[in-house]
């Protein structure tokens, strides 16, 4: 388990020059969802499909991790064992700045995944020539990704740690996508000390107790520098959870 999970989203690569999703130059400003994201796309167009995740695949693997990345590696080396990152991003950003435990609850750029044998593996080049599955030989690999309507990956994994988290921080994402925006009632509802830190304000900051808004290359790595090394607090299974309610939005 972790003491401090960690749910991240597009907001936290922006910097790294990888497009949002629902920003104004956002990537579905280009493309409707359900033609790029949802296997009744993919079966209608699969070139379209392809031509939308090589791009994006070229585009991470061209970026580099930025500040916030970073940071949040540095509070990993430094609590070994102690902070998971569970990112709905599909690029490997975390990984590259030396975060060691990420899941991608909604897939990876890095992977593709057979629907003949259902093999998953690790993928770097494009999928539009449709090349053969190398367990298989199939032409049917598909990016490794989770569409709208697709059961999201290591979901009972990730409910586990929210639950036993003692902080639960929420960095670069417009909390609009189920279930990942549920996690941070889990969280609340467990008892851990919430954060959004974010560009802008959420709907239901409510559920927060503290929000830093800001680009995150500025507030996350003065937020993990708040972080230091303290004992694991005893967790009184009688006590009532902290008082909710954000206790400070600071700019
Ligand atoms: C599921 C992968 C069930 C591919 C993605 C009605 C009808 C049908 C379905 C639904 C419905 N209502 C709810 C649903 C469920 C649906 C859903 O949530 N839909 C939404 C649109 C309403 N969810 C699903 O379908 C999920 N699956 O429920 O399955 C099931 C169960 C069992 C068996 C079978 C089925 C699957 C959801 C996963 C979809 N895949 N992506 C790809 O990446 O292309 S979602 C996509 O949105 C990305 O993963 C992305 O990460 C995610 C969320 O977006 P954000 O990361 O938040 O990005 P966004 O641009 O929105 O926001 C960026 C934020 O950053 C902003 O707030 C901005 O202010 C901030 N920011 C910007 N710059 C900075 C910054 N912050 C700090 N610093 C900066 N510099």
């Amino acid at each position: 388990m972790a003491r401090i999970v960690v749910l991240t989203g597009a907001g936290i690569s922006a910097e790294s020059g990888i497009r949002t999703f629902r920003a104004a130059d956002g990537l579905w400003e280009d493309h409707r969802i359900e033609d790029v994201a949802t296997p009744e796309g993919y079966a209608a167009d699969p070139a379209l499909v392809h031509a939308f995740y090589d791009e994006r695949r070229r585009a991470a693997r061209a970026a580099q991790p930025n500040a916030a990345h970073r940071a949040l590696a540095e509070l990993d080396e430094r609590m070994p064992g102690e902070v998971l990152i569970v990112t709905q991003n599909i690029d490997d950003l975390h990984e590259r700045a030396g975060s060691s435990r990420v899941i991608h609850i909604h897939g990876e750029l890095g992977s593709a995944r057979c629907e003949e044998c259902g093999r998953r593996m690790s993928w770097t080049r494009d999928l539009a020539g449709r090349p053969a599955c190398p367990a298989c030989g199939a032409r049917a690999l598909r990016p490794d990704v989770v569409w709208f309507g697709e059961a999201v990956y290591a979901l009972d994994e990730i409910f586990g740690a929210v639950a036993q988290s003692e902080q639960f921080w929420v960095i670069g994402t417009s909390g609009a996508v189920t279930p990942a925006a549920s996690l941070v009632a889990l969280a609340a509802e467990a008892g851990a000390r919430t954060a959004l830190l974010n560009l802008e304000a959420h709907d239901d900051v409510r559920l927060f107790d503290e929000v830093v808004l800001g680009p995150a290359t500025t507030t996350v790595p003065a937020f993990t520098s708040r972080i230091r090394e303290t004992p694991r607090a005893p967790r009184d299974p009688g006590a009532a959870p902290p008082s909710r309610g954000a206790t400070g939005v600071s700019r």
